[in-house]
């Protein structure tokens, strides 16, 4: 008996030394002011890659997740991608969260054909590259910016409108977005009540510009680290307008920064729906509390689905390899033409590697400061815009 124990132990042993390494890495802001959002996205890919990793022990295989921080800059984004391809276990890459980050950090996942599959990137450039390895389950900022017009101007029928941005490529092209759809359904938005602004501290320039031009609405194309304070200084001052923003704003954060009352009267339009509007989300958010003692978010659970995506692309194409590790482009193919009922719904890529139909949420912060209970005032379905011409 005893020696067949040994014998079984030794085998064991066996399979999880020669078990070839294979990684999936994820890049996010895991530090800096916007790590909310990216410990979400590690933490996602991380539930999804640990679930797996009994099934790619069978296969013969030591899957493993390698978590990197961008730190949101792109810089550090574009050094980070090329410790990546010159990882040869790498094999797809979740990400990244910040569009200024993925887009020229996938330009270096593009020498190699690495496949990116980003729960969080909406900046129409992200796709319209037409890049074969760059994939998004998420929506994109050219209909996120519309969304929220059509809400601002029809819904709560704002009509003097200040709009500001974080001059990001995500914070400006999003407001630029929202302000021509605005424009187009009637709001007035004169060049004087259209400002970038990076300050993070003090606001209070801004909020002087801000009641001179006396608004319905204030839009802030930006992310919860900056918005948070600059909701707090602007409700100190009396204002009670009215913020609408977009998924930048989709974190509890914001809450922590601003304060519950201050938050109360934001809204924001977010392409990663809450756990709330998946009911197969649920097991996760359970899980995910017990594992890591956190609250799953909206982008958590994409980056859940993204990871999961390249994870069954990755098990078809050791398939098709008679059972050896497959090349990077032979995955970033199978991601291309999957096929998968994940969380978040049913998830195929057209050519450009947008999702073939994604989702869009209106919600409005909960007035007692629970993030979880924030309300979906509207969702939508929507295809994806068609490939640029050239
Ligand atoms: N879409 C969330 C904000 C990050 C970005 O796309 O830059």
């Amino acid at each position: 008996m005893k020696r067949m124990i040994l014998t079984a132990l030794v085998l064991v042993a066996a399979m999880g030394l020669n078990a070839q390494v294979i990684k999936i890495a994820t890049q996010s802001p895991l530090s800096g002011g916007q790590s909310a959002f990216g410990e979400q996205l590690k933490l996602g890919a991380q539930y999804a890659v640990e679930e797996a990793q009994a099934n790619f022990k069978k296969l013969g295989f030591d899957l493993q997740l390698t978590p990197y921080d961008d730190q949101a800059n792109p810089d550090t984004g574009v050094s980070n991608a090329n410790r990546i391809i010159n990882d040869p276990d790498i094999v797809g890459v979740v990400g990244h969260f910040n569009s200024g980050v993925a887009i020229p950090s996938s330009e270096v996942y593009k020498t190699v054909n690495l496949v990116m599959v980003s729960p969080a990137n909406t900046n129409p450039r992200v796709t319209d590259r037409l890049l074969a390895n760059v994939n998004r389950i998420c929506g994109r900022d050219d209909v996120q910016g519309p969304a929220g017009a059509a809400f601002a101007v029809n819904e709560l029928k704002a009509k003097k409108i200040f709009v500001l941005n974080d001059k990001s490529a995500y914070g400006q092209g999003l407001a630029q977005a929202f302000k021509d759809a605005a424009v187009k359904l009637g709001a007035s938005i004169p060049d004087s009540a259209f400002v970038g602004t990076e300050e993070k501290t003090n606001f209070i320039p801004i909020i002087t510009q801000i009641l001179a031009f006396n608004p319905e609405l204030v839009y802030f194309g930006g992310t919860y680290d900056q918005i948070g304070p600059f909701t707090k200084q602007l409700r100190e001052r009396g204002v009670k307008t009215p913020i609408l923003g977009g998924d930048g704003l989709d974190s509890g954060d914001y809450i922590n920064l601003a304060g519950a009352a201050n938050a109360t009267n934001t809204y924001y339009t977010t392409v990663a729906g809450p756990v709330s509007s998946f009911p197969k989300a649920a097991a996760l958010a359970k899980g995910f509390k017990a594992k890591f003692g956190k609250d799953l978010e909206g982008f958590g659970i994409y980056s859940y689905d993204s990871a999961k995506i390249i994870l069954n692309a990755l098990e078809a194409a050791i398939k098709a390899n008679g059972g050896k590790k497959p090349s990077r482009d032979a995955v970033t193919k199978a991601v291309r033409s999957i096929k998968y009922d994940g969380l978040t719904g049913l998830v195929t890529f057209d050519s450009k590697g947008d999702i073939a139909k994604a989702d869009y949420f209106i919600l409005k912060y909960d007035a007692a400061g629970v993030y979880a209970n924030n309300k979906v005032i509207k969702s939508v379905s929507v295809d994806a815009p068609a490939a640029p011409k050239s």
